[in-house]
């Protein structure tokens, strides 16, 4: 990969530059759309310099606050949640903001006909592991204000099958910080330039491969897995797929999605008997990765069917979710979903 600052700058297309590009898809489009997503590019930027100076500015550790989900609230949770709420308010556009970190969505520019959108997020995901220098990452999921839905109730703005997604990502922070991005038009990577200061992109078309070597899943929890998913994670070591798969788990879930997405594999959090419904959320975890794989060429199903078809009951519901490439689905299908 070459960035931006060692090769010709009038080669290197932005992450702003592509947005604009891509909302000519949509009717009508005034670059409010753009506008939008430029607030996230902008908070996570501010998020990356944060996570970057960790150990030097008192930024590690933990707030002191639980948050709705009853898990401890690291420093950097609360400063990723400010910093986007901040940003994403600012856009006109915005109607809603629903967060991990927020037990209700928040509503902004009421009675505003340009309020048409929702995003809903999870700051700062593995946020457990930044205190030991492992990637952490934002993800992000956009969703449209039905027709006849006001500003009374936000339920209806944010409780949308992940197929109605109408744009959805993730930022994550690793060795190098990479924006993936995907507005139904195929998924799209951008590195983070440190010497420019932009997302410039790296990753264009990003296709999961068809079958990959690895199986991502914690697997101290085998022994609380419903015996289908013990069974089908013995066949990936088994070599019952061509050959034996080898495991790798960061235990953040979008460092371990990144990692799947460009080499393929499956990434797995089944339901285990103390969490039936795993521990991901739906909304801002599940969906927006379900979106890109499905539009990377894999795909991703709860157990039962799949992770874009739930028609979400509340904002910070869990889903068992289990994702990667088609060989690897095709087999989860076989194994788990058709015997139960
Ligand atoms: P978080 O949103 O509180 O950070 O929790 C979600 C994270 C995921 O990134 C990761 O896949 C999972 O928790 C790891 O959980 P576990 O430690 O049970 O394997
Ligand atoms: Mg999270």
């Amino acid at each position: 990969m070459v960035l931006a600052s060692q090769k010709d700058a009038t080669l290197m297309i932005t992450v702003q530059q592509h947005i604009l590009q891509e909302q000519q898809r949509f009717p009508g489009a005034t670059g409010e759309f753009s506008w939008l997503l430029s607030g996230i590019t902008m908070a996570t930027k501010l998020i990356q310099a944060k996570i970057r100076q960790a150990g030097l500015i008192d930024i590690l550790g933990v707030q002191g606050n639980v948050n709705v989900q009853g898990e401890v609230q690291q420093k950097l949770d609360v400063y990723s949640n400010d910093v986007l709420i901040q940003y994403l308010s600012s856009r006109e556009s915005i109607g809603v903001l629903a967060s991990e970190e927020n037990e209700k969505p928040l509503l902004f520019h009421q009675d505003s006909m340009e309020a048409k959108y929702a995003v809903v997020f999870d700051p700062l995901d593995g946020s457990s592991n930044i205190d030991v220098n492992v990637s952490v990452g934002t993800t992000f999921s956009i969703l449209r204000r039905p027709d006849d839905v006001g500003f009374d109730d936000t339920k209806p703005w944010v409780l949308q099958p992940g197929a109605q997604q109408i744009a959805a990502g993730y930022v994550v922070y690793g060795s190098s910080t990479i924006l993936v991005y995907s507005v139904g038009n195929g998924v799209h990577g951008f590195t983070l330039d440190p010497a420019i200061g932009a997302y410039v992109l790296s990753h264009p078309n990003m296709r999961m491969p068809e079958q990959g070597r690895y199986y991502s899943v914690n697997e101290a929890y085998l022994s609380r897995f419903p015996t289908s998913y013990a069974e089908y994670i013995q066949r990936l070591r088994s070599g019952e797929l061509g050959y034996p798969y080898a495991s790798r788990y960061i235990g953040s879930m979008v460092a371990d999605f990144h990692r799947t997405l460009l080499k393929g594999g499956v990434f797995l959090y089944p339901p285990t008997t103390e969490q039936p419904d795993g521990k991901l959320r739906l909304l801002y975890e599940a969906n927006p990765v379900a979106f890109l794989a499905e539009q990377a060429g894999g795909r991703a199903f709860d157990g039962h069917g799949n992770i874009l078809d739930i028609v979400p009951e509340s904002i910070h519901q869990r889903t068992p979710l289990v994702v990667g490439s088609q060989v690897e689905m095709l087999d989860f299908e076989r194994t788990v979903m058709k015997t139960g």
